[in-house]
């Protein structure tokens, strides 16, 4: 066969490059797994699919990080990094490039940028004197501080620091980004999101630092070795190098071809101003151009605070991940905290509604159909699932919650996208109960034929939902399509179009029924019995 090369756009979708001050936790793991359902979602409609993870490793705050472990940062960015890959692949993360802000690779293009943007003019000289936020790795506004000036998402007071430093003209860029944003107000999500940075521009852009001479751990700024350059303006260029092959002489133009721009940076909302504002402006004073969108999600919080490394109020993913396995934790998440949102978390509702969901509403449901229909007709389906559902109209139920939850999807409403789904196991449950399929097999001749054409209708609902939910729960979509007889290639091969009413074959053989989705046990429960 020959390989038609696609000249079509990938879909390019990053998640933030996480500072490896501390390993991952739960909040990181929340904007990976939203972001791995959408790339999930964009390649079952056949997109070609980027799809950006990594880490962000220079700064103060990495260095101090590491000294505090009496390490190197070197040691300590390796042994951290290495820790969010693991937890992403516990988590089915599907990430088709990590980049490492200590690659050789982004160092040599972060220089070529800084050097291209210094050729625009944007680049000046000039002494700074202000209150700095660690955690934040940014100087702050008097304003915006707490008492004591404290950060308001920290906690800690800012130390007061004067430097003489290069700045990035970003003042020059307020009138393009007014015209950005009135043309384009789709470019901040959720569109609630967009006043904040409308605000901000409102109040006027300042020129930002864009070196440090009291930092050692970064890159050197091109031509001055006794500055590096700060960490944002270093750490955003990743989602540009991770695109770049692994050549000898990396540069910035051959990484761009390769995919640039992003069509959506998944971000939390502490981050919008440096990618809604900040960002495009390197962009667009190196000549580069701007990503799609950037949508700034909520915040999982502890008791009403942001949960975070830096306040140190977090919930460990390998806890959850050993305790509950990938599915529940990533369903659990995409699920309950409305997406766009903040949203607290407590294990008890995290038991029951992956419990209520997934253990009953999809696993018992195909589980006891397979019982019936082993029983009944030797695990194998009577007939396909279309001439089962002929003139039935619970099919086109179904189907418009299909449709429903695509468009969900697509529009990265992704709490609702699951409703949706969840929403056909009910009127499959539903169905089964007035069906009572066990009693018409009971009285045997053309009710037991109608109960034998039943039990395909249910399966062939519980595949839909399988590939429907797979962005969410893809290991547990596996174990649904592996009962229904398929192999681990068919599945792989699903697309959203095998979401259409009559995947099931007449004559095709179930495997033997075993629980999907083992319903988790909750301690208080069951010592309340
Ligand atoms: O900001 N709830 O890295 P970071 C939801 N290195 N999401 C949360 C969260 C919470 N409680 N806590 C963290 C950085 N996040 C920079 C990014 S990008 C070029 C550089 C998620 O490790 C959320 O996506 O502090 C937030 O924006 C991100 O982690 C911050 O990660």
């Amino acid at each position: 066969a020959t390989l038609t090369p696609s000249n079509e756009e990938p879909y390019v979708i990053t998640t933030p490059l996480y500072y490896v001050n501390a390993p991952p936790h739960m909040g990181s793991a929340y904007s990976t797994i939203a972001a791995d359902a959408i790339a999930r979602f964009q390649r079952l409609l056949g997109k070609k699919v980027i799809f950006i993870t990594g880490t962000d490793e220079h700064g103060e705050k990495i260095a101090t990080a590491a000294m505090a472990q009496g390490s190197t940062p070197t040691d300590h960015c390796n042994l951290i990094s290495q820790a969010y890959r693991t937890l992403w692949k516990d988590l089915d993360i599907s990430y088709d490039k990590f980049i490492r802000t200590t690659d050789s690779k982004h160092e040599a293009i972060v220089k070529e940028f800084y050097s291209r943007v210094l050729a625009s003019g944007d680049i000046y000289r000039a002494d700074y004197e202000g209150l700095y936020c660690v955690s934040c790795e940014e100087y702050k506004d008097e304003k915006e501080l707490l008492d004591n000036n404290c950060c308001p998402t920290h906690l800690k007071p800012c130390a007061s620091r004067k430097e003489d430093n290069y700045f990035f003209a970003l003042s020059k860029y307020q009138k393009s980004f007014e015209e950005i944003l009135n043309k384009n107000p789709s470019f901040v999500q959720p569109s609630f999101r967009l006043n904040e940075v409308q605000s901000w521009i409102k109040s006027g852009l300042r020129d930002f630092s864009i070196s440090r001479a009291s930092v050692d751990w970064g890159i050197p700024v091109p031509n001055d070795k006794s500055q590096t350059i700060y960490v944002w303006f270093d750490a955003l260029l990743g989602y540009i190098s991770a695109l770049s092959d692994d050549q000898e002489k990396p540069d910035l133009l051959n990484a761009v071809s390769s995919g640039w721009p992003a069509t959506l940076h998944l971000i939390g909302k502490d981050i919008l101003r440096f990618h809604a504002v900040y960002w495009p402006a390197m962009l667009m004073s190196a000549g580069l151009s701007l990503p799609k969108m950037v949508y700034g999600h909520g915040f999982l919080t502890k008791d009403g605070m942001k949960m975070g490394k830096s306040l140190g109020n977090t919930l460990e993913p390998n806890d959850l991940v050993s305790k509950f396995g990938s599915d529940a934790v990533r369903y659990f998440f995409l699920r309950e905290v409305e997406f766009g949102n903040d949203g607290d978390y407590s294990e008890e509702r995290f038991i029951n509604i992956v419990n209520a969901h997934l253990a009953n509403t999809i696993g018992n449901l195909l589980n006891r159909t397979l019982g019936l229909l082993k029983k009944n007709c030797q695990s194998t389906l009577v007939v396909d699932s279309v001439t089962a559902a002929e003139g039935n109209a619970f099919k086109d139920n179904v189907m418009r919650l299909v449709d429903k939850a695509r468009s969900h999807y697509e529009n990265l409403s992704l709490t609702s996208a699951c409703e949706a789904v969840l929403e056909i196991g009910n009127v499959g449950n539903s169905y089964m109960d007035e069906r009572a399929p066990w009693s018409l097999f009971k009285q045997g001749g053309t009710a037991s034929e109608a109960a034998a054409k039943d039990l395909v209708i249910i399966l062939e609902t519980v595949r839909i939902i399988a590939i429907a939910l797979s962005p969410a729960t893809p290991s547990l979509s596996w174990r649904i399509y592996e009962q229904l007889g398929y192999s681990r290639d068919q599945f792989d091969e699903t697309t959203w179009s095998d979401t259409k009413w009559g995947g099931l074959k007449g004559g095709q053989v179930m495997a033997q029924p075993k629980p999907v989705f083992a319903r988790i046990e909750n301690q208080t429960e069951v010592e309340d019995k």
